[in-house]
């Protein structure tokens, strides 16, 4: 998935311009669908009790996590917090090691004991995800220092959401980005909620999220995290002047979350929860759906067809199913190994 980057230019081995673009943009309707599909499959299973693992699922926000990966190169290296799978796959994580991590196995990524919150795929550039707000932030911070320090060509990108942007470590982390000029993309998505606190009663009024990058210096753009085509395109722009030593990028991605804040219901269907209206979740699952824009686009004008998409779901169905068989059938760790690799 990720190019080789030789003095800081992406080489491409392609040789038509329109095919890269036909191919590029197959990718991206792909690349979401896998996502939807390996979380959907969790979310059935999930109820089972058989993962003992609270699990952000991020079913709609697919485009991010999408579009920024594959804009990406080898090398580079992604950070992510509590609602990380998506961002875990969409950079090349093995859905097989992901679900026997969320079944307790040493087989999982981090060999059962990190449960959905702490997920790893190094050779892929997958660093590690954190369920502490604002700590991939200034983690992914020190790979990028790192990286200018060693003179490398290389981009660290920690995702977060609109809560993290609450954080010290957000406000400390970038006022060093910026000053330091280090190679990092921060990626922000805005999904409105904090568990079930609305963005507008969270911050002083007019303060935006990326305005408040931008007041300490660094570049940004706010774009729609629906329109994979643009975050990818948007991504792409920024990464050779991030690499080029021109200093930090902020990108706010404007998202919104299906599911409950933690576990597989829909908010309307839980009794008794108010906090945001079927309404509204009706509109951003039914208009603003990322996968079923892209698909539209595509088919449309002639990229994809249908038969084409039916059959990657069909393979793609095969081989999630294939990985929860395995991942079932794992290891259990040895009791004996409790308190190694714990921090
Ligand atoms: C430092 C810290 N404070 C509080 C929490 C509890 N907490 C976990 S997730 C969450 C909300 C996160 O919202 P956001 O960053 O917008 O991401 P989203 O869940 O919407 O994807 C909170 C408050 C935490 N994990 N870490």
């Amino acid at each position: 998935m990720l190019q080789q980057i030789e003095n800081n230019e992406v080489i491409d081995q392609s040789t038509s311009n329109t095919s890269i673009q036909t191919n590029i943009e197959k990718e991206l309707l792909k690349n979401m669908i896998w996502l939807r599909m390996c979380e959907e499959t969790l979310v059935k299973l999930y109820p089972e009790q058989e993962m003992r693992t609270p699990c952000h699922f991020a079913t709609g926000q697919e485009a991010i996590a999408t579009g920024v990966c594959q804009a990406l190169s080898q090398g580079d290296v992604v950070y992510s917090h509590h609602r990380c799978h998506n961002h875990y796959l969409a950079a090349g994580g093995s859905f097989f090691k992901l679900a026997a991590e969320l079944y307790g196995r040493l087989e999982g990524c981090s060999n059962g004991k990190g449960g959905s919150v702490h997920l790893t795929a190094r050779d892929k550039g997958f660093i590690i995800s954190s369920a502490i707000l604002g700590e991939d932030i200034a983690v992914a911070a020190g790979s990028a220092f790192a990286f200018k320090i060693d003179k490398l060509p290389y981009v660290a990108v920690p995702f977060f959401g609109d809560a993290s942007c609450e954080e010290g470590s957000f406000y400390e982390t970038l006022n060093f980005a910026s000053l330091n000029k280090i190679p990092a993309l921060f990626i922000c998505e805005n999904n409105l909620y904090s568990t079930e606190s609305h963005i507008d009663i969270r911050a002083a009024s007019g303060a935006t999220i990326h305005g408040r990058a931008k007041a300490l210096g660094i570049e940004t753009a706010a774009i729609d995290g629906n329109n994979v085509f643009e975050v990818y395109n948007t991504v792409k722009s920024v990464l050779p002047k991030i690499r080029s030593g021109n200093g930090p990028f902020f990108l706010e991605c404007a998202t919104y979350r299906w599911r409950e804040h933690v576990g597989p219901n829909f908010d309307y269907n839980v009794p008794n929860r108010t906090y945001r209206s079927k309404e509204e979740q009706e509109y951003w699952i039914n208009e603003r759906c990322p996968i079923k824009s892209a698909k539209q686009l595509l088919l449309n004008n002639g990229t994809v067809t249908a038969v084409e998409i039916e059959n990657w779901e069909a393979s793609m169905q095969i081989e999630i199913d294939d990985a929860i068989k395995r991942a079932k059938q794992g290891t259990w760790p040895d009791v004996s190994s409790l308190l190694e690799n714990v921090y």
